[in-house]
């Protein structure tokens, strides 16, 4: 089963928008693996943002991502690495497509309100460099229609 890592960056934390994101997973399907709140550190904006360390805007950036905690998140489901980034829109929040998170409540490029992976690849990465092994977890969900 596909997994990608999910952050919920400075801007959702400051304008309490953490709920209604996580909630738009939820009702999709995806499963929440693991998930904790953390203040990323240069060291691990430096790890994540690796392939973008020489771009223009790497250092306001970087500033933002470490200006607030943030949530990270690891989803699990079919396809979800796509099926993900399709709901989260264009990184220009002012490109996204009406009805992706980016365009319902973003205004710009850097404050774009989340992170999602782009490929199985890079969410294999990711996952490492937030999550241990034992913070991720493999659970049954709860059946609703049991006759029980
Ligand atoms: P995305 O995969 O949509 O999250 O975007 P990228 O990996 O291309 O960029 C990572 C982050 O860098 C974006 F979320 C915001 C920031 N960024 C800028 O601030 N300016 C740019 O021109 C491009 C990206």
């Amino acid at each position: 089963m596909e997994r990608t890592l999910i952050i919920l960056k400075p801007d959702t934390v400051q304008r309490k928008l953490i709920g209604r994101i996580i909630q738009r997973f939820e009702d999709k399907g995806f499963k929440i693996v693991g998930m904790k709140m953390i203040w990323i550190t240069k060291e691990l904006a430096y790890k994540h943002y690796e392939a973008h360390i020489n771009k223009p805007f790497f250092n306001s950036l970087l500033e933002f991502i470490t200006s607030l905690p943030v949530v990270v998140m690891v989803l699990e489901g079919p396809e979800v690495v796509e099926q993900v980034r399709k709901m989260v829109g264009n990184t220009d929040c002012k490109k996204a497509e009406v009805g992706t998170i980016r365009f319902d409540f973003g205004l710009s490029i850097q404050n774009n309100l989340i992170h999602a992976s782009e490929s199985v690849q890079d969410a294999q990465r990711e996952i490492k460099i937030f999550f241990r092994d034992d913070e991720l977890f493999s659970y049954n969900e709860y059946k609703p229609l049991s006759t029980v």
